[in-house]
């Protein structure tokens, strides 16, 4: 039993001696704006590497970077590395199209880096995609017509669709709402949000109507964003 402990103390001392020294991975984090023009600089891996290193790379000139990506697709094929380590935009980034609401938006590229022809080692970069107000607020409909009655006392409400803003940041796709109306119109505008991120939209009656002194009013509710 002691002979099997010590056996087992050795190989365990051996695997975390193996992984620490296979562990040569240095991570890098850079941030990007969507929707920037294609071949937009995001950041210098070999600058960023070297800083990091303590066996410096600095000034030798046989060092190369290269992506590793078995394929590519349209919409994988987002960054290019250049041989001497610069990270680029391989297209314009919309943050809408490659990720989802209020999620960071992160990919992740590994870049395989070799001396001559002898590899050294992997760095694995983490891209941040950052969302730009570059959506506006929207209402599904144009325009709705609500109808109340003259027995509709003050408090009756109408609802309308609550307004979309497709930006995936929290601040660019934050809505306010106002009513736009004549001063003496007897409606108020009702905003209450939802769990789910949206809100709902009422028109609500502040005094009784009378259809022989005005049948009908123009209101209009209007949606603005955060960004
Ligand atoms: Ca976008
Ligand atoms: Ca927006
Ligand atoms: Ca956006």
């Amino acid at each position: 039993m002691e002979v099997d402990c010590v056996w087992n103390t050795y190989l365990l001392a051996n695997v975390l001696n193996l992984l620490l020294h296979s562990c040569v991975c240095v991570d890098l984090s850079y941030h990007v704006e969507e929707e920037s023009n294609p071949f937009t600089f995001v950041g210098d891996i070999a600058a960023d590497t070297q800083m990091e290193e303590t066996d410096s790379l600095v000034g030798n000139n046989f060092i190369t970077y290269n992506q590793m990506q078995q394929q590519w697709t349209a919409n994988s094929h987002l960054f290019n590395v250049t041989q001497d380590g610069k990270l680029y935009t391989a297209q314009t980034l919309d943050a809408e199209k490659l990720c989802t609401y209020e999620s960071e938006c992160v990919r992740y590229i590994k870049v395989a880096v070799r001396k001559r022809k002898t590899f050294l080692k992997i760095i694995k970069i983490k891209v941040i995609i950052e969302d730009i107000n570059d959506h506006s607020p929207e209402f599904p409909q144009k325009e709705i017509n609500m109808t109340f009655g003259e027995r509709d006392g003050e408090g009756a409400e109408g609802l309308i669709p609550d307004a979309i803003d497709k930006d995936i940041g929290m601040e660019n796709s934050e809505i306010t709402y106002k009513l736009k109306k004549q001063f003496s119109d007897p409606f108020i505008l009702s905003v209450r949000k939802t769990i789910t991120g949206g809100a709902k939209i009422g028109i609500i009656l502040g005094d009784k109507l009378d259809r022989e002194i005005q049948d009908s009013y123009n209101l209009e509710v209007i949606a603005n964003d955060g960004g």
